[in-house]
């Protein structure tokens, strides 16, 4: 196939071109280098030293043979230029991984907000409307979230995508419906997602066009099989509390001796997946696509469920790790139950990776390795999330 993936240079996106382009597909890469010029307003970078793209591009053409393109091409803003690329290119499918995509980071003051918003709803809807001007039949692969369902107790096993209902319709009895499971953000970011999946509704509905979205849940590891192959293909490794997502961060804290910072209770429930199974559902949803007139594909592109403390404990009693409870930054539930449906990647033969000593033990080497690289000033969650919390910026 010819794949063009949009935000290839990021923690996701870069493993999976990779990952597509081992497996004897064209690749090309279109990212604007955002997540890059982030981490200097943040002042932190990746704990991993990651090469520059057209390093990595080198790297890879020397150890596979296989070549990858890339355009620095800014999706939300430069419209005319990516249509005009894909009526050059012809992809098959598009992977879109090209949004802002830390819940904290969205919430930082209204200016990260309103960033968040106009990059991602316009990033996605260019997608889709550039498809449609070009009149190329191409299949949308996004990358969502489980954090649209929402972090309460759903009470059941949540569904993918989907939920049947029954409504009272009075004197015409019961009535059955199929609906969009109920949108609850808990974020700017998680919004912009859920916004997201009305305008892959409309274009599925309007335009026919062939969209699969992943309702994926918390990424951790590192490492790929093909990022492990040369030093200049290292993944990106996010530990600041604006980027640095749960798990990741706690095994980083352990490798240095950093007390893990667990929020409130610690009883929030989360989805996980492993970075290399992220490279094979959307390896997968690539070969599955949907028909013309479909409706949206949505699958749920998780493997477990597990609690914020239980992780903590875990990693503690692995490690000898100190466990800080510190005040939760965010606005959200003390403790949620999460059960979750993932039949669709089983049944199309995902074999998942779940939590293991080894891969721990992979991510802690690789935080070890790179301590020095460690700005633990960087470390505390500073975003706040509302105003009745004194964020003066909320
Ligand atoms: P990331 O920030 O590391 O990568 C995103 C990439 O997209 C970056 O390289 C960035 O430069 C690029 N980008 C952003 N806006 C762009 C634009 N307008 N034009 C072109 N390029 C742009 O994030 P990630 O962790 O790789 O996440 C990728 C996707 O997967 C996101 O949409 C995210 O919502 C989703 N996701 C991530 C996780 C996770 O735990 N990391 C979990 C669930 C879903
Ligand atoms: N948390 C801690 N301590 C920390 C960091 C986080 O207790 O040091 C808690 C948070 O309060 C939250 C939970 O851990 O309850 C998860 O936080 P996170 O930062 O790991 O994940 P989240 O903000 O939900 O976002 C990440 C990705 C996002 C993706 C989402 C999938 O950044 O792109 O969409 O995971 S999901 O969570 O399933 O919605």
């Amino acid at each position: 196939m010819k794949l063009m993936i949009l935000g290839g240079d990021g923690f996701c996106g870069w493993p999976t071109a990779l990952h597509l382009s081992a497996r004897g597909h064209d690749v090309m890469i279109v990212d604007n280098l955002s997540r890059r010029k982030i981490d200097i307003e943040l002042e932190v970078e990746s704990l991993t030293p990651i090469a520059s793209l057209s390093d990595r591009l080198a790297a890879w053409e020397r150890v596979s043979n296989n070549k990858i393109e890339a355009r620095v091409l800014d999706v939300a803003k430069d419209y005319d230029a990516f249509r005009e690329l894909l009526l050059e290119y012809k992809p098959d499918a598009i992977v879109h991984f090209a949004e802002q995509r830390a819940a904290p980071y969205s919430m930082k003051t209204a200016k990260h907000k309103r960033y968040t918003v106009d990059n991602n709803l316009n990033a996605t809807h260019n997608v889709l409307a550039a498809i449609v001007e070009s009149g190329l039949d191409i299949h949308v692969v996004h990358l969502g979230t489980m954090g649209v369902y929402g972090y309460g107790t759903a009470g059941m096993k949540i569904p993918e995508g989907y939920l049947k209902v029954k409504v009272d319709a009075g004197e015409n009895g019961e009535v059955e419906q199929e609906i969009l499971y109920p949108a609850n953000p808990g974020s700017i970011y998680h919004m912009t997602k859920t916004q997201d999946a009305l305008f892959f509704q409309y274009y599925a509905k309007n335009d026919q066009l062939r969209i699969t979205d992943l309702h994926q849940g918390i990424v951790w590891g590192t490492q790929t099989e093909e990022t492990r192959k040369d030093p200049a293909l290292i993944n990106r490794f996010d530990y600041d509390g604006d980027y640095g997502t749960v798990l990741n961060r706690f095994l980083m804290q352990a490798a240095i001796g950093y007390p893990l910072t667990v929020h409130g209770t610690g009883g929030q429930t989360r989805a996980f997946i492993h970075i290399q199974d992220t490279c094979r559902c959307v390896e997968l949803a690539l070969e599955n696509p949907p028909k013309r007139g479909d409706r949206v594909h949505i699958m749920n592109q998780m493997v477990e469920t597990h609690r914020v403390r239980d992780l903590a404990k875990m990693i503690a009693d692995m490690t000898g790790a100190e466990i800080d409870m510190v005040k939760n930054p965010r606005n959200e539930a003390d403790e949620n139950d999460l059960h979750v449906e993932n039949k669709n990647f089983i049944d199309l033969g995902l074999e998942p990776i779940t939590l293991d000593k080894g891969l721990f033990e992979e991510v802690t080497e690789i935080a070890r390795k790179y301590a020095d690289r460690c700005d633990t000033r960087r470390i505390p969650c500073a975003s706040l999330w509302n105003s009745v919390d004194g964020n003066p910026n909320g």
